[in-house]
């Protein structure tokens, strides 16, 4: 039998689910994204009000982001309506209780998406944050534009976008990506303290307050041709050389040459 793709445990009315993709930095593929989407159907099914979204402790990565493997190639919008990952997103999004990222280690491209997904986001010193499709050629789909555009300032979004580069735990905690940073030792006591508290408030109240915020900030009303017009900027990127290369070059474990073309 192989290793389930996440871990599960309830303590009262608190979820826990542990993404257990190790070997493979808990990159967002299919199967570990439908593993989740599950837990958390499970977890509605037995009322659990609060949901902790971790990786094991100890680990470098918490998660490497969308399976770049499952990345389609050419001519297919990498972020569709239906991709696990925006699937992944929605579950969390929509589910009737707080979700809680607890963060260890670092955290890629379509899981910095993830956890900016989950209500809170408790982190340590060893904590990294970088989104990343500058390095792959790949062009953001608005639904996740959107999502940083809500919980971070403009200059901020477009410096993590434009360098890719991994944004460290204090300048993360002062940027305000993360609600607490806690350190190592204590960031499971301090995540568990935090879930069961709200775990005693009424659960209608907060699962009215979550679905107000996230559809008085998700729905940003969008002319038709504004959005098809987005649309066609967004294929000439994925259908550019440049997105080919950066997905070649990853597998392939060497620096991308971009051209701009
Ligand atoms: N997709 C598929 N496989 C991945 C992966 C990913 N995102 N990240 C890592 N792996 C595989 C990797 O190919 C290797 O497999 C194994 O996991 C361990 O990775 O068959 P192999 O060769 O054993 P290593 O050896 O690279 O691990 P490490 O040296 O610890 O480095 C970890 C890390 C995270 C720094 C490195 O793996 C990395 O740079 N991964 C890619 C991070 C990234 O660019 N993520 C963004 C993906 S694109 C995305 O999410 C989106 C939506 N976007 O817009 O950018």
């Amino acid at each position: 039998t192989t290793d389930p793709m996440v871990l599960t445990s309830i303590v009262g009315a608190v979820g826990t689910i542990t993404l257990n993709d190790n070997a493979r930095r808990n990159a967002l593929s299919a199967a570990l994204l439908d593993a989740v989407i599950g837990a958390i159907a499970a977890f509605e099914a037995k009322s659990v009000r609060v949901v902790i979204l971790r990786a094991a402790p100890g680990l470098k990565v918490w998660s490497a982001g969308h399976d770049i493997k499952e990345l389609p190639r050419g001519h297919e919008d990498p972020l569709g309506y239906g991709d696990p990952l925006e699937r992944a997103l929605r579950t969390i999004r929509s589910y009737p209780g707080p979700v809680i990222a607890l963060v260890q280690g670092s955290v890629w491209g379509g899981a910095f998406d993830l956890v900016l997904s989950c209500d809170m986001i408790i982190a340590d010193e060893t904590s990294a944050f970088a989104i990343t499709p500058a390095n792959l050629g790949l062009p953001y789909n608005t639904t996740g534009l959107l999502h940083c555009l809500n919980r971070l300032p403009l200059n901020l979004v477009k410096e993590m976008f434009f360098t890719a580069n991994p944004v460290k735990a204090e300048q993360a905690a002062k940027w305000g990506i993360i609600n607490h940073l806690v350190a190592a030792a204590d960031i499971e006591t301090f995540t568990t303290e935090l879930a069961t508290h709200i775990a005693t408030k009424a659960p209608l109240a907060i699962a009215v307050v979550k679905e107000q915020l996230r559809v008085l900030t998700d729905f940003q009303p969008v002319a038709a041709q504004v959005f098809e017009r987005i649309q066609d900027m967004r294929r000439a990127v994925y259908e550019s050389a440049d997105y080919e290369e950066g997905i070649s070059a990853f597998l392939e474990k060497r620096k991308p040459v971009f051209r701009g073309v």
